[in-house]
C-alpha cells in the first residue's frame, strides 16, 4: 500500500516535529560541526546512522511502511521494522551544521527486510536519500541488535592522521597499528582496550566493504579502512566521534614526535600491562 502525498507530507512532518528527536538533531549538528573543524569531512565525506526505533511506538512504526519504497540488494532479517536516522549521499558536513534536518533521512526497513521506506523532511525532487555507505551501517546496525548492544550509533569519517597511518606499510596490519596507537598514549589503551579492527581497501560502498566491517566489529569499537577512514561505533554520536578523536591523538602524538627527526619511544610492555591490570 503505497500512502498518498498528502498523508506522506504529515507523516513526514510528525516524525521531523518529534520532540524527543530534537536532542538527536543537535547532536547531530554538534558532532558534524567538529567532524568539518578537523577536517574529517572533506567535501561530502563522512556519514552516519542512528537506529532510533526505539522512540516510535508499534502503532506510528505502521504507518512507516506506506512510503517511498526501495528494494536492498540482500535481505536484512535482524532489521525488520527497525527505524534509521541517517546522513543523506551526497551531503557536506558542514551543511549538516547549518541544518541537520535538511541533510538527513528517515529509513525504515519492511517486514521482509529486504526494502527500506524513505521519509526526508522534503519530497519529490529534493527528498534527501542515504548515504553511499547504506550497506555498510545496515550490516553494522543489524550485528548491533543480534549483539543486543547497547551501541545505537554508527559513524564513518575520513581521519586525516589515521588514513596517513595506513598508508605506512609498517602499520598495515591489526597487531602493528594497535601496538603504534596504545603506545602513543595511555587513554588510547584505557578508552578502547580491544584496539581497532583492520581492513585492508576494498572499494566503498560495496557489499564486500561491508561484510569485512562486519566481522571487524566483531572484536573492537572502530574500523580502519586502509587508505580510506573509519567506522566507529557508540552509544550516541558523541561516543562514537569521542573513540575515533582518541586515536586521531595517538597518531597525530606519532607524526609530531616523527617530525622532530626522531622516534617516539612509546610506552613500555610494562606501563601497558599495569593499564590493562588496572582496567580488570
Ligand atoms: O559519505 O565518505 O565513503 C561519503 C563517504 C563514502
Ligand atoms: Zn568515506
Amino acid at each position: 500500500m503505497i500512502g498518498n502525498i498528502d498523508n506522506l507530507l504529515n507523516l513526514a512532518n510528525d516524525i521531523f516535529q518529534k520532540k524527543e528527536l530534537k536532542p538527536v538533531f543537535t547532536q547531530v549538528g554538534t558532532i558534524a560541526r567538529y567532524l568539518w573543524d578537523r577536517g574529517w569531512a572533506e567535501r561530502n565525506a563522512g556519514n552516519f546512522s542512528i537506529n532510533v526505533t526505539g522512540f516510535f511506538s508499534d502503532r506510528e512504526l505502521d504507518h512507516l511502511s506506506s512510503y517511498p519504497f526501495f528494494p536492498l540488494s540482500k535481505q536484512y532479517p535482524g532489521l525488520v521494522r527497525t527505524l534509521f536516522l541517517l546522513s543523506g549521499t551526497g551531503t557536506r558536513m558542514r551543511d549538516v551544521v547549518e541544518n541537520p534536518t535538511e541533510h538527513i533521512c528517515f529509513v525504515y526497513i519492511s517486514d521482509s527486510g529486504s526494502a527500506y521506506h524513505i521519509i526526508s523532511e522534503n519530497q519529490g525532487n529534493t527528498a534527501v536519500k542515504p548515504s553511499s555507505e547504506l550497506a555498510t551501517h545496515l550490516a553494522i546496525q543489524q550485528q548491533l541488535l543480534q549483539k543486543k548492544s547497547t551501541e545505537k550509533v554508527v559513524l564513518h569519517a575520513h581521519i586525516t592522521e589515521l588514513i596517513a597511518l595506513t598508508q605506512l606499510s609498517p602499520f598495515t596490519t591489526e597487531a602493528a597499528v594497535n601496538s603504534l596507537l596504545w603506545g602513543m598514549h595511555p587513554e588510547t589503551l584505557l578508552f578502547l582496550p580491544d584496539g581497532v579492527g583492520y581492513i585492508p581497501y576494498i572499494l566503498p560502498g560495496t557489499e564486500n566493504i561491508a561484510m569485512a566491517t562486519v566481522r571487524g566489529f566483531e572484536k573492537h569499537k572502530v574500523v580502519l579502512w586502509e587508505k580510506h577512514g573509519c567506522m566507529a561505533v557508540g552509544k550516541s554520536l558523541s561516543e562514537a566521534f569521542d573513540n575515533l578523536d582518541i586515536l586521531a591523538k595517538s597518531a597525530r602524538i606519532y607524526f609530531q614526535c616523527k617530525s622532530t627527526g626522531m622516534e617516539p619511544e612509546g610506552l613500555s610492555n610494562s606501563q601497558l600491562k599495569e593499564i590493562r591490570d588496572n582496567l580488570a
